[in-house]
């Protein structure tokens, strides 16, 4: 069930989306209803501005208002009109610099992700897992490629149960509930790995690791893309990552070994 391509359960974009994916972290959920409360003030102001600007027009024609104003200059509103945006403005860096923090919080990981660019694809290793052959250990590591859809055996299927320009020919398979850390970096130039489900962005820069926190509280298919222009073909880097609950992860590290 949880191998399948479900596209209907893929945290993927959508035709005509306008909104945000469906979150998968805390971060996210964080981000999502700070835009909320963004939002809702944003409407406030634009609704309070408009008012006033139309009444401004509706009053600055002789027609209507046939007696104008005398006075040119006044301090009381000067102040009053410099310290409420200022007011908003410090309401606003409260919810802001505690989620901005609360992301950088580093708790105590139970497993490293290391995440490397390179042009053009992705490649990822995690040493906590470890195969012992006939003379040399070897990590799990693989690398993932963009899949060119249009020339797979779709057979009668359709819609296409793939994501074109999304799909990798491996994925990258998480577990859910844990406390992970990744360790991003590149080998030739800058990249970004990026998860709009999961709320991160973290810069891939050669000579540079990058460490960040991810907690999927969610099993799913999430779906991101490279986000630093990074050369031509910057736009056939995808990342799939299939979140999976800890059991069913366990088992496909175990099968994975197995084939080193
Ligand atoms: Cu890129």
């Amino acid at each position: 069930m949880f191998f399948s391509l479900n596209t209907l359960e893929a945290d993927a974009p959508r035709s005509w989306q306008v909104y945000f994916q469906d979150p998968a972290t805390i971060s996210m959920e964080g981000i999502l209803n700070f835009n909320n409360h963004l939002t809702f003030l944003l409407i406030v102001i634009v609704i309070f501005v408009g008012w006033f600007l139309s009444f401004t027009i509706y009053y600055f024609v002789e027609y209507n208002n046939r007696y104008s104003s005398k006075f040119v200059h006044s301090k009381e509103l000067e102040i009053v009109w410099t310290s409420i945006p200022a007011l908003i403005l410090l309401i606003l860096s409260i919810p802001s610099f505690t989620l901005l923090y609360s992301m950088d919080e580093v708790s105590t990981p139970d497993l490293s992700l290391k995440i490397l660019g390179h042009q053009w694809f992705w490649s990822y290793e995690m040493s906590e897992f470890k195969t012992c052959s006939v003379n040399q250990s070897q990590t799990l590591k693989y690398s993932c490629y963009m899949m060119v859809v249009d020339g797979l055996p779709l057979g009668d299927q359709s819609p296409s149960p793939y994501f074109r320009l999304l799909e990798t020919n491996k994925r990258v398979v998480l577990p859910t509930e844990t406390h992970l850390r990744l360790l991003v970096s590149a080998s030739d130039v800058l990249h970004s790995w990026t998860v709009p489900s999961f709320g991160l962005k973290v810069d891939a820069c050669p000579g540079r690791l990058n460490q960040v926190n991810l907690f999927i509280k969610r099993s799913g298919l999430f779906f991101g893309q490279c986000s630093e222009i990074c050369g031509v073909n910057h736009g056939f880097m995808p990342i799939a990552v299939l979140a999976l609950p800890t059991y069913y992860f366990h088992c496909f590290v175990a099968f994975k070994l197995e084939l080193l």
